[in-house]
């Protein structure tokens, strides 16, 4: 009888003690530990989310681990299907019968525990350059020279009603002037304050620099906020960087890049 009664005791004292310590911890972040997912970004970047950490896959050999696994892939930022890929100098991808398929399109590819979710937007010629201007200003540029790029993305990130406004100017790869410096701006306008999220700014020596553009609009932890993956492109054949970014303590922070 005392014996039963230890054990009780002992019971209860465990089972207040776990649901302090979920209570202590968090729901939240219990789920959050488990989350998993796995990001491909074009053919040459391999990123991997666990434990709220990121990793940049650089080996070949550990992103190999991957072939014949099944990713959710988007093309131009469309979910297409659920495809098994493989991987060489690009990723190959294959049905469920293990028949090719051709694409051409900037390829993600998704493979994750939870559900990650992507935001369509389009992307419109900057018409208002005011923000581009005090950027410029900023980084003494001159406000009257050539662009290659100037584009403007309305995208509400955090659903709060109002969109933010992402701006890309460059003026790299020019075909028919020469500028002495080539440059890349990518920042974002939220509640009327410029946040920088890339700047590349060089001297102009023929094909150099990198020419941004968004590559998704996408909320990579499932924390409601969406997460903007930029794509910096170079000339010709060398790999491109990409970017991932997050707004956090009021500033858009870098969580992981192919660098
Ligand atoms: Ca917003
Ligand atoms: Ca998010």
């Amino acid at each position: 009888m005392k014996n039963n009664k230890r054990y009780i005791v002992l019971l209860i004292i465990l089972v207040v003690f776990f649901v302090l310590m979920y209570t202590l911890i968090g729901k939240d972040s219990i789920e959050n530990r488990k989350k998993e997912a796995t990001i491909l970004v074009g053919d040459g970047t391999t990123w991997e989310y666990s434990n709220n950490r990121w990793v940049n896959l650089k080996l070949e050999s550990s992103i190999e681990k991957y072939n014949w696994k099944k990713f959710k892939v988007f093309l131009d930022n469309e979910y297409k299907d659920d495809y098994l890929v493989w991987h060489d100098d690009k990723w190959y991808l294959f049905d469920d019968n293990k028949v090719a398929q051709n694409y051409t399109e900037n390829f993600l590819g998704i493979n994750s525990n939870y559900d990650i979710k992507t935001k369509s937007f389009e992307v419109k010629d900057i018409e208002n350059y005011n923000y581009v201007e005090d950027v410029f200003n900023k980084n003494d540029i001159t406000s009257s020279t050539e662009l290659t790029v100037n584009t403007h993305t309305e995208v509400d990130l955090d659903n709060d009603g109002q969109v933010e406004d992402i701006y890309i100017v460059s003026n790299v790869f020019p075909i028919d002037f020469e500028p002495s410096q080539v440059f890349s701006f990518v920042f974002v306008v939220k509640n009327n304050k410029i946040y920088n999220l890339y700047k590349s700014i060089e001297k102009y020596e023929g094909t150099n620099g990198t020419k941004p553009y968004i590559n998704s609009i996408i909320d990579v932890d499932d924390d409601g906020d969406y997460e903007i993956l930029l794509t910096c492109a170079k000339y010709s054949t060398e790999q491109p960087i990409n970017i991932l970014y997050k707004f956090i303590d009021n500033d858009f922070k870098i969580l992981i890049s192919n660098q």
